[in-house]
């Protein structure tokens, strides 16, 4: 959607005086997408679109998942050849605890949870500020997990809460792609 728009205005820089919409045309639109493999019968694809420096966003549509909260994160390889389990940790350039997605103190690939409602599916739209498209500390070639439980953001007491918010079995997982 935002592609559009932006291809829109620089169609009509070549058409007009106004300086915004020469700017305009020198915006970056990365795009990304993930289709999700499962052993569990977990399927889904997630997108990411990033405008110039800005925030990214991420679309997903999943299904065959129980009902509640699942984890719902960015993990540090693009590595599946032992499925979900050789994507590594979570994404954590910066060194810090595993948080929420608004906590100060949280690995990149903190995105929370997702919601999967009665009928099994998800569909969810998530705006952070720290997962790249591009730059050194860009997400592409990394890894999407879907997790079998909620992820309880740091704050459950439990032993892993830490590292990986106890959030479970990887029950999905792929490799986050560059799209045209
Ligand atoms: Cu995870
Ligand atoms: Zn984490």
């Amino acid at each position: 959607m935002q592609l559009i728009r932006n291809t829109k205005c620089i169609a009509m820089g070549s058409q007009n005086i106004f300086n915004v919409s020469y700017s305009r045309s020198h915006i970056v639109m990365v795009k990304a997408v993930v289709v999700l493999n499962s052993n569990e019968g977990v399927s889904g694809t997630v997108g990411f679109s990033q405008e110039g420096d800005g925030p990214t966003t991420v679309t997903g549509n999943l299904s065959g998942l129980k009902p509640g909260l699942h984890g719902f994160h960015v993990h540090a390889l693009g590595d599946t050849t032992n499925g979900c389990m050789s994507t590594g940790p979570h994404y954590n350039p910066a060194g810090k605890e595993h948080g929420a997605p608004a906590d100060d103190i949280r690995h990149a690939g903190d995105l929370g949870n997702v919601t999967v409602g009665e009928d099994g599916t998800a569909n969810f739209t998530i705006v952070d500020e720290q997962i790249p498209l591009t730059g050194p500390n860009s997400i592409v070639g990394r890894a999407v997990v879907v997790h079998a439980d909620s992820d309880d953001l740091g704050k459950g007491g439990h032993e892993l809460s830490k590292t990986t918010g106890n959030a479970g079995g990887r029950v999905a997982c792929g490799v986050i792609g560059l799209q045209g």
